[in-house]
């Protein structure tokens, strides 16, 4: 098919302090290293690239509640929420490479900022939605939807450096993908707000065409609204992308992968993407990274309208002899 006329507005989020395994705050450099912009850009995707944010040092950041680091993923998230919010008032989709998921919460509290209510698709091996008080590990990357979901506002302790957010999601507009590793907390809470989940088994029942038709059915039910799509790379199977903190076997295919990605690009909603969790120091050999990496890129250019079946531009025509 013809390319859709798009733009990808570029933010780098190196930042690791969601959970305790260094490495995760050079993906973006990697990603970008991949190609990513070149790419876009080849495929005819207008490419702005915002550089990569950086983060305030906090000295003092004592647990909080049992949860690590609270500080620093506020004040860093605080930071990616404003940027966000810029990407989109410059009219660009925007692109959020982390870094680790905790990010996800100025990444889709930003785009909300920007653009009102969002529909919320969450790609990964794992539901990051403890609260603070559920947390068995007391990582943040394993939190971040506790905090933007309307419904468990009263279950979220006020934090340190957290006082600039609000939940801004509710349950009923979000989607999760790809789901094998769910703690029992997560999984009560998932069943007690009613939130629409396709778990790898329904990956295996439905087949990933079925579960893309309905994800957006369910999504586009009444209103059509932009949606954030936040893909944490561990949803895929390790074997494909082994380079990330905490793989669980058993995921998404390197083609069910593409297959969303492709899908929810053709719906025309898609406003905001994070590819998070890309872990470089975490392959075992330099063919794992790139594996990953070069995964993560193929990803988000099916984001902006790549298709295997090949693209072309719509001004397209054959050279006379
Ligand atoms: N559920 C566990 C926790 O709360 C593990 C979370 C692992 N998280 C990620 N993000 N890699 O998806 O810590
Ligand atoms: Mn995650
Ligand atoms: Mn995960």
């Amino acid at each position: 098919p013809p390319l859709p006329q798009r733009s990808a507005g570029i933010i780098g989020a190196p930042f690791s302090k969601g959970q305790h395994r260094g490495g995760v705050e050079t993906g973006p450099d990697r990603i970008r290293a991949a190609g990513l912009l070149q790419r876009l850009q080849q495929q005819g995707c207008a490419v702005k690239d915002y550089g990569n944010l950086e983060f305030e040092e906090v000295t003092e950041d004592e647990p909080v509640r049992g949860s690590s680091r609270v500080r620093a993923v506020g004040s860093a998230n605080h930071r990616l929420s404003e940027a966000v919010q810029a990407v989109k008032k410059d009219g660009h989709t925007a692109v959020m490479l982390g870094g680790d998921h905790s990010l996800a919460i100025g990444s889709i509290h930003g785009h909300s900022a920007a653009v009102g209510p969002l529909s919320v698709l969450w790609v990964d091996a794992h539901a990051d939605v403890n609260t603070p008080l559920t947390s068995y590990t007391g990582n943040l990357h394993g939190q971040p939807m506790s905090y933007l979901l309307h419904e468990l506002r009263s279950k979220v302790p006020a934090l340190p450096n957290f006082s600039w957010m609000k939940p801004c999601v509710s349950a009923r507009d979000l989607v999760y993908i790809g789901l094998r590793d769910v703690d029992p907390a997560e999984h009560y809470i998932l069943k007690l707000l009613g939130v629409k989940v396709f778990s790898m088994s329904q990956v295996d029942h439905l087949g990933v065409a079925r579960v893309m038709e309905e994800t957006c059915d369910y999504l586009c039910s009444s209103v059509k609204k932009p949606i954030h799509l936040s893909f944490d790379i561990d949803a895929i199977d390790p074997s494909i992308t082994p380079a990330t903190g905490t793989p669980v076997v058993g995921g998404l295919t390197y083609r069910e992968g593409l297959y969303i990605t492709e899908h929810l690009s053709q719906t025309g909603l898609l406003s905001a993407v994070d590819l998070v969790e890309v872990n470089p120091l975490r392959g075992r050999t330099e063919d794992e990274v790139r594996s990953t990496v070069g995964t993560a890129v193929d990803l988000l250019l099916a984001c902006f309208g790549r298709v295997r079946e090949g693209n072309h531009p719509s001004d397209y025509h054959l050279p006379d002899p």
